[in-house]
């Protein structure tokens, strides 16, 4: 039984020594040298390379080292009997709120538009915007958007969600399926993308759904680059439709040089920094699953590859 650490992410000795702390032991094996991969039953990632999986053929779990799985899941040479499994972890889910709450509080406070009279030393006063009046809709109400839609809540904001299936959760509206998504988004002063990619909501922020939210709201995407269809969201700023933007994720990471949202006036972009995982607790709760798994027993936080999520 060996375990194998498998990304193409820069950012890799501090999880590797976090795996080395916790289990010093373990037949770990690093990509690229994956020795004897038919020792190789398990495995962590996070951007694998494509079709690495054709080398590991008695692969059996393949772990997230984030919450999104896409980046895996969508390459064929994974074996369809591969359990796959992400991260749910604290640290994750707090930085991902803190990212929300800084961005809706930062539109609906008009930061930009203080600053800017700061520097023009212009006393110009605005009283602030009422808070109830104000509706954040979440796209995505799992993990993380849950616990942003109740911190907005918190604040006194009128929270709606969307997911595939009805919410029970104190403080917020939910919405469910694509029957209702347009109603969700109808009724958005702002929106907070926290969706898997999928099939379903690949390019789901577009002309058409974009341009349902109420005239000047405002878009959050953290979900995933692939689910903006960007020129779209170009020509809604033109139009004013969208009064700003800000953007975590993108088609392309890092974001190439020459890409227009980079010098736009209405567009704020991180650097898919909007939350991340700590590699101790992380590194962790995997060697838990790990344990599970020579155990026999169940894993947690699986996949259902048939839904991408
Ligand atoms: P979860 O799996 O817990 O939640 C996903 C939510 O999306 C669920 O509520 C689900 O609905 C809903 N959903 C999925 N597909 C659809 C659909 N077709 N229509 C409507 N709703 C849908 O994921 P997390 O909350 O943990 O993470 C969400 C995503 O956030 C990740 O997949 C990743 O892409 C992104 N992320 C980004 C980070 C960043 O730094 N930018 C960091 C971490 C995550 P239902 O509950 O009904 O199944
Ligand atoms: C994740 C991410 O999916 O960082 O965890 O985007």
């Amino acid at each position: 039984m060996a375990f194998l650490f498998l990304s193409t992410f820069h950012e890799t000795q501090e999880w590797i020594d976090a795996f080395r702390q916790v289990a010093p032991g373990l037949d770990l094996r690093i990509y690229p040298d994956m020795g004897d991969t038919d020792d190789i039953d398990f495995a962590v990632a996070w951007r694998p390379p494509q079709g690495v999986f054709a080398r590991l053929p008695r692969l059996k779990v393949l772990h997230s080292l984030g919450a999104g799985v896409e980046s895996m899941i969508n390459d064929p040479t994974l074996g369809p009997d591969v359990t796959v499994c992400r991260v749910v972890e604290d640290r994750l889910t707090l930085g991902m709120s803190e990212y929300v709450l800084l961005h809706v509080l930062r539109y609906h406070r008009r930061l930009d538009e203080l600053m800017a009279n700061q520097k023009a030393k212009a006393w110009t006063f605005f009283p602030p915007a009422y808070t109830p009046a104000t509706t954040v809709g979440i796209m995505g109400l799992g993990r993380l958007g849950i616990d942003a839609g109740e911190k907005l809540a918190a604040l006194g904001f009128r929270v709606v969600g969307w997911s595939q299936t009805e919410k029970q959760v104190r403080g917020i509206e939910s919405y469910a399926g694509p029957g209702q998504l347009d109603d969700f988004l109808r009724v958005c002063d702002m929106l907070v993308c926290l969706l898997p990619l999928t099939p379903e909501t690949t390019g789901i922020l577009n002309r058409r759904t974009l341009g349902l939210l109420k005239p000047g709201a405002y878009l959050i995407n953290a979900g995933r680059g692939g689910q903006l269809v960007d020129a779209d969201l170009l020509a809604l700023l033109d139009e004013g439709h969208v009064a700003a933007a800000t953007l975590d994720v993108f088609h392309q990471e890092p974001l190439p040089q020459d890409n227009p949202f980079w010098s736009h006036p209405r567009i704020t972009i991180t650097p898919h920094n909007a939350s991340d995982s700590l590699p101790l607790p992380v590194a962790k709760s995997i060697m838990e699953q790990y344990e599970r798994f020579k155990a026999g027993r169940p894993l947690q936080n699986v996949v259902d590859r048939t839904k991408g999520y």
